[in-house]
């Protein structure tokens, strides 16, 4: 059994995890209906893995003997000046995803729940190699520029990611 607190705030995180997916689909429509396929997919994957981040949340929260409280999912809305300008706003996205996994992890350590502290760890890696694979992506953009040459070899490149389910799953 959870606290309440924790229960709260666990199941705050997973309208947190499916509003990243709905965002990341989102911005997959966007990028296909500019042409650009490659980066559709690489946000379409991302998306697939934000709802298994929200399933496993929603598993552990039935597996410890507690409730789950599916809130609304805000509807997604971004700048979409350019391919640029949306992986900014996915890499401080994430940003923002790391930092309400801390205060989880900070409320763990309050209610003294080390089996959550020690659940949530998972969440805090895979965000560390988020914002390192999304910040790859925006340095390259920026050192090769928005020419359409260079954003058709980016495109390539993004269009073999392939989804697999995180480690932790
Ligand atoms: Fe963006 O990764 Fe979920 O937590």
């Amino acid at each position: 059994m959870i606290s309440d607190k924790i229960r709260d705030i666990l199941n705050e995180q997973i309208n947190k995890e499916f509003y990243s997916a709905y965002l990341y689909l989102s911005m997959s429509a966007y990028f296909s209906e500019i042409g650009l396929f490659g980066f559709s997919n690489w946000a379409k994957v991302q998306s697939k893995e934000e709802i298994d981040h929200g399933m496993v949340l929603f598993e552990y929260v039935l597996g410890r003997n507690s409730q789950i409280h599916l809130a609304q999912i805000t509807t997604p809305t971004f700048d979409m000046s350019s391919p640029l300008a949306v992986f900014e706003q996915i890499y401080k996205h994430e940003r923002s995803i790391t930092a309400a996994l801390d205060s989880v992890a900070v409320m763990t350590e309050d209610e003294c729940d080390l089996a959550t502290r020690n659940f949530i760890d998972n969440y805090l890696r895979e965000q560390i190699e988020e914002e390192a694979s999304v910040s790859r992506i925006i340095s390259k953009l920026k050192a090769f520029g928005e020419e359409k040459s260079a954003l058709y070899l980016i495109d390539r490149e993004l269009q073999s990611r392939e989804y697999t389910q995180s480690c932790f799953l």
